[in-house]
């Protein structure tokens, strides 16, 4: 006996009977236990170490290179009833699920060893947390579990005591494309995924349990579990303010969580809660508190440099694991962004030229490590209460149309804001960039069941609290032929400091038919080069064009037919009507 759990236990039992291991191994989530499986690796050859002087104990992974992104294609809910997953998921018959991915998992660790991994998800002291356990193959999903989340014995104990867990069967199989599916089965608290080693696919305490599994839980238990950021921003008076944010994978969610002030800021301070999940809890005085079920970041590498993020830079300098990035002539990691150091093998270990028209680093390529690394780290990151949440914000990447920032009506219409958030697809998955798509709430790919039933459980909130934050959207990535009207980066905190005095209710804004838009001298643009034209652009709201949006937003909407609320129509109605009069008088 491994434990005194006997679901748990039997569950493994059952789990390696299928899957043929030479050997089972508990983890205890020790940071000898970590050093131990960095040592195996480095013996495989599935890691090797980068420059001890300058990275000290940081390591490259180069995974396969058919598998470098979530495969959302091969990601499926398997509810019993179809409805239930709704169409923005992709939908089997949990009974087929099963016999299907029984016939890939069967002896499928024969000769490799099996890892247990029990996991909590959240402070371990939280009532807000879940916990999980996953078995895995793979000693890099190992590896990653330790940095990512709160694993071992301390979390083995909560599972004793609770005998609840989230079941996440994975095994890296044969990484053969064709043979590779993440599936899901909400019902049964059960995650079961093969043939990839990559992130999202194979990290299952992520995306599979703290978003797909974790949101169907909330929806059952009045809860969101969603994918937010968690930055905390103190003014200079000493006041503190927690803004949640969702933004599509590869939008700038790390970036923004972890903000440099600009320099004319003085006195403000930004520190990080989470990077990727929030869970939001109300409190009986209908306040939403959020906890990061996360404990560390799975990090878009490209780009990161001193001056576009210090923080993140400074983060990944030692204790990480960098997965498909580039090599320098000096064994330091090197990336599309990176400021110094010649590159000289890509990201496939290939020789690399500096005339190359590839890639040397994978778009997608990857920084894991603890969040504790964050000089920025928030000490309320651990708070077992979470902290409280002001502002709700969506984004989008747009290169047109969508202001810099706008503030919804009310609670609904910002459902409505949220739902019909659209954006440019990006290397975060497989499959084209640049397209845009709806992605509802950053949800697209996360949401665990029908996102006519999750949009109506978020309407339902303003039936129950008259407390909740304030919802908003930004856009940082507006285009003009000369590129990108807006800064961005630690820049950002200037249209967060808007949203944070229009939560205190110190500043007047204009209203537009598509909500609150700043009034220009109340974005501080101090020191900022931008012309007045860019500024002007950058809040232009054109009803023609947004009435063309409305419309296809409607059009998808009226994919989900019966389950979409008609609270989220009537707002779409409002929004159609304000547009047009607007049309009309300015004639
Ligand atoms: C992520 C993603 O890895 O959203 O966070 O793809
Ligand atoms: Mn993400």
């Amino acid at each position: 006996m491994n434990t005194k759990n006997n679901q748990l236990q039997n569950w493994v039992n059952e789990v390696a009977a299928l899957t043929n291991p030479s050997e089972v191994y508990w983890c205890d989530g020790s940071q000898e236990e970590y050093q131990n499986f960095i040592a195996l690796m480095l013996d495989l050859g599935d890691l090797s170490e980068l420059n001890p002087d300058t990275f000290p104990n940081c390591y490259l992974h180069r995974s396969d290179p058919m598998d470098v992104a979530r495969v959302e294609h091969l990601t499926f809910i398997c509810t019993s009833e179809k409805d239930d997953a709704g169409l923005n998921n992709n939908w089997m018959e949990p009974n087929q699920a099963h016999r299907k991915l029984d016939d890939l998992f069967e002896n499928c660790m024969s000769g490799r060893k099996m890892y247990v991994i029990p996991y909590c998800m959240g402070p371990m002291d939280s009532k807000y947390s879940r916990c999980g356990v996953e078995v895995t193959d793979s000693p890099y999903v190992v590896a990653n579990m330790f940095l990512m989340t709160r694993m071992g014995s301390e979390a083995l104990k909560r599972i004793e005591d609770e005998n609840k867990f989230v079941k996440g069967m994975h095994s890296i199989g044969d990484l053969d494309p064709e043979k590779r599916f993440i599936m899901h089965f909400p019902e049964e608290d059960t995650i079961r995924s093969i043939g990839s080693g990559y992130g999202g696919n194979a990290l299952l305490g992520k995306k599979c349990h703290a978003l797909r599994v974790a949101s169907w839980q909330a929806l059952k238990e009045n809860w969101l579990a969603e994918h937010m950021l968690i930055v905390e921003i103190e003014n200079p008076e000493g006041e503190k303010f927690y803004i949640a944010a969702a933004f599509p994978s590869a939008c700038g969610k790390t970036n923004l969580a972890m903000l440099i002030p600009p320099e004319v800021f003085e006195g403000w301070k930004v520190k990080t809660i989470g990077d990727d999940i929030a869970w939001l809890h109300m409190d009986d005085n209908g306040q939403l508190w959020a906890i990061n079920p996360e404990s560390g970041y799975f990090g878009v590498v490209p780009g990161t440099n001193e001056k576009t993020n210090r923080n993140a830079y400074q983060t990944i300098q030692s204790n990480a694991i960098y997965t498909n990035v580039g090599l320098t002539d000096n064994n330091e990691p090197w990336w599309e962004g990176k400021l110094d150091g010649t590159p000289v093998k890509d990201w496939k270990g290939d020789d690399f030229y500096a005339d190359s028209n590839e890639n040397c680093a994978h778009p997608n390529s990857r920084f894991t490590v603890s969040a504790k690394n964050n000089p920025e780290y928030s000490n309320l990151a651990d708070s077992p209460s979470g902290v409280p949440i002001c502002a709700i914000v969506f984004g989008g990447r747009r290169s047109e149309l969508v202001p810099l920032v706008y503030e919804a009506k009310d609670w609904n219409h910002g459902v409505l804001v949220g739902a019909s958030v659209g954006s440019e697809t990006t290397a975060a998955a497989a499959g084209d960039t640049g397209i845009v798509r709806r992605d509802p709430m950053a949800m697209k790919p996360f949401c665990g069941y029908n996102f006519g039933d999750y949009w109506r459980h978020w309407l339902s909130f303003s039936k129950q609290s008259q407390n909740l934050p304030k919802i908003f959207h930004v856009n940082w990535f507006r285009q003009n032929d000369q590129g990108f009207l807006w800064p961005g980066f630690g820049e950002n905190l200037r249209v967060l400091n808007w949203i944070i005095q229009r939560c205190q209710n110190k500043i007047d804004a204009n209203k537009t038919p598509i909500g609150y838009v700043p009034l220009k001298q109340d974005i501080d643009i101090a020191g900022l080069s931008i012309s007045d034209e860019n500024l002007n652009e950058l809040f232009h709201i054109d009803a023609n064009q947004w009435l063309a949006e409305m419309k296809d937003i409607k059009e998808y909407f009226d994919e989900f037919g019966e389950r979409l609320p008609n609270e989220l129509l009537d707002e779409h109605s409002e929004v159609i009507k304000s547009l047009k009069d607007s049309l009309h008088s300015s004639q």
